[in-house]
């Protein structure tokens, strides 16, 4: 199966399923090489997005090369096939890139300690540094509007109207407390529109099993999963981080009391992250760094809950109501944020 794509990238050795992303499949080639299988329905311009992926990485090899540091552990090198070409495509048209491994290492999706959060944050602002001369125009539009809340919000009622599989009566709840935030849901897109937060590089999927530890110092050493590298917002990456690095559980934990937003994590995060990026960030972007975390939070469950309603097209799915139960963790999660509100803004304020 796995054979015309190996042989065109050059390699050998027997691809075990490794990883939980949501959307492409991941395989480990002995301790040398990751291939990954593209989701080409999500990702329909696969040539963009292995473009976007070759620009960026180039651009922080040379950055890293030029400050001497270790370029084969700080950024993932992709491999080109024999011929060139950024991805190989196998007997039945599916998509499959391939790159290095990076050994004595490792990634966490649910253990989670101060100490882990602090460097993971200090990853993600080295990562936005070292993008920060990166002309975002160069990069392709991956997936047009993928942080514009308002427009998932939207996209949510449509779904709703349209009730493809009956289950709307099943989330009757899960609707109300949607609703219920709406007024929310511009923050960011419209500070965007107004010019006072502005738009960057940014990773947009800066989960915390998107950043590689290394085993011996525990220090954050690179981010992953780079498909939605394209220009945004650094409240999309800070958000996003926080809505998955600062829970108390795992995302899809279905025992709601055990999940609850944890405000020292979240501190530790925040104190690694403003150290450095608070000279950059705007009034408004400073303003907004917590909301962000409500925002990135609310918007990736009503994505979930958009996916149940829709029938589970998108995110892929380990048993029947898995999307429900991801969009519950993240609802709880969310009014656990809100409750936390002012404690939350007053850790901000302390590192600005
Ligand atoms: P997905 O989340 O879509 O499955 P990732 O690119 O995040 O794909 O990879 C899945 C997992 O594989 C990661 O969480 C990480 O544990 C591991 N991994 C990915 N790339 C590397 C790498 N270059 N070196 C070491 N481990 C990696
Ligand atoms: C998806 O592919 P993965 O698992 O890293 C999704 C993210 C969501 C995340 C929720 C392209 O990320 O936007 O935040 O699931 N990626 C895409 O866990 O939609
Ligand atoms: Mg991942």
């Amino acid at each position: 199966m796995f054979e015309k794509v190996l042989k065109e990238f050059g390699i050998t050795g027997k691809p075990e399923l490794f990883g939980d992303g949501h959307i492409n499949t991941t395989y480990k080639i002995g301790d040398e090489y990751i291939l990954q299988k593209i989701n080409k329905d999500v990702f329909t311009n696969v040539d963009g997005v292995m473009k976007n992926i070759f620009l960026v990485t180039d651009h922080i090899r040379k950055k890293l090369i030029e400050s001497g540091e270790d370029f084969s552990r700080q950024t993932i090198q992709y491999l080109h096939t024999k011929d060139g070409r950024d991805y190989a495509v196998d007997e039945d048209g599916h998509p499959y890139r391939a790159y290095h491994f990076i050994d004595n290492s490792y990634t966490v999706s649910d253990k989670k300690t101060p100490e882990l959060l602090y460097n993971a944050a200090k990853a993600i602002g080295h990562f936005q540094k070292m993008l920060s001369d990166f002309d975002a125009e160069k990069l392709f539009t991956v997936i047009p509007d993928f942080h514009n809340t308002p427009k998932r919000f939207e996209a949510l009622k449509e779904s709703v109207s349209k009730n493809p599989k009956n289950r709307v009566n099943n989330v009757k709840n899960e609707l109300e407390f949607a609703y219920s935030l709406e007024n929310m849901t511009g923050l960011i897109t419209d500070a965007i529109k107004d010019g006072s937060v502005p738009l960057r590089v940014s990773h947009n999927d800066t989960k915390l099993n998107n950043v590689l530890f290394d085993n011996e110092t525990n220090e954050g050493l690179c981010l992953i999963d780079l498909d939605t590298v394209m220009s945004g917002s650094y409240l999309y990456d800070f958000g996003d981080a926080m809505r998955f690095g600062a829970s108390s559980a795992a995302e899809d934990c279905t025992e709601l009391d055990k999940v609850y937003f944890d405000l020292e994590l979240f501190e530790a995060f925040t104190k690694g992250y403003l150290e450095s990026a608070s000279e950059v960030l705007t009034e408004r972007e400073k303003e907004l760094v917590f909301s962000s975390v409500i925002i990135m939070t609310y918007e990736c469950g009503i994505r979930f809950l958009k996916d149940y309603i829709d029938g589970d097209v998108y995110f892929r799915i380990a048993y029947e109501n898995h999307n429900l139960d991801r969009a519950r963790n993240q609802f709880k999660l969310v009014s656990d944020m809100l409750e936390k509100k002012e404690k939350a803004e007053a850790i901000v304020k302390k590192y600005l």
